[in-house]
């Protein structure tokens, strides 16, 4: 059964022209995209997104960075999306994040940690909803050529 989940390339990532090397991290882990946009969000919006570690400590720092450029919002579909993309990504500090992982390769903090994704049915649900409109999802069949039509 194909899933959806949220993941954004954070501004640090964008800025740094990580934008191809993440994406290709995820197309070639068969993950579809379904979504996608480059986007500047207000702080308010980026506080909304966040609401849930509303009252941490890092929380201003975090609103701050993620209003400080465009994202990428993104989409993504697969058979296990959610725990893919998790993990395809790494822990949330890149100083403990797997090796092989995008938070482990590029780092740099805790705060700065160049991708999200959702961590559950219900925030991928909710997060797809907070950033796309419905005629901004796609849903088409992936070949394996660009040859076949
Ligand atoms: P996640 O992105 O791995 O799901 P969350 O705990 O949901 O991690 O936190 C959201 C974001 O807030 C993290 O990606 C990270 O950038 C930032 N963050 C979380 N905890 C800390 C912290 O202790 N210090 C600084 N930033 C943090
Ligand atoms: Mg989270």
């Amino acid at each position: 059964m194909s899933q959806r989940t949220f993941a954004i390339v954070k501004p640090n990532a964008v800025r740094s022209a990580l934008v191809g090397e993440i994406l290709r991290r995820y197309e070639t882990a068969r993950l579809k995209i379904v979504g996608a946009k480059l986007v500047h969000a207000s702080r308010e919006k980026v506080a909304g997104f966040y609401a849930e570690h509303e009252g941490r400590p890092f929380f201003p720092g975090l609103v701050d960075f993620m209003s400080s450029g465009p994202i990428l919002v993104l989409a993504l579909e697969g058979d296990n999306a959610i725990a893919d993309v998790r993990a395809l990504n790494g822990a949330t500090d890149p100083a403990k994040a797997a090796p092989g992982t995008i938070r482990h390769a590029f780092g740099p903090t805790m705060g700065s940690n160049v991708v999200h994704s959702s961590d559950s049915p219900e925030s991928a649900a909710r997060e797809i909803s907070y950033w796309f409109s419905a005629d901004e999802l796609f849903s088409y069949a992936q070949k394996s050529s660009v040859a076949d039509v």
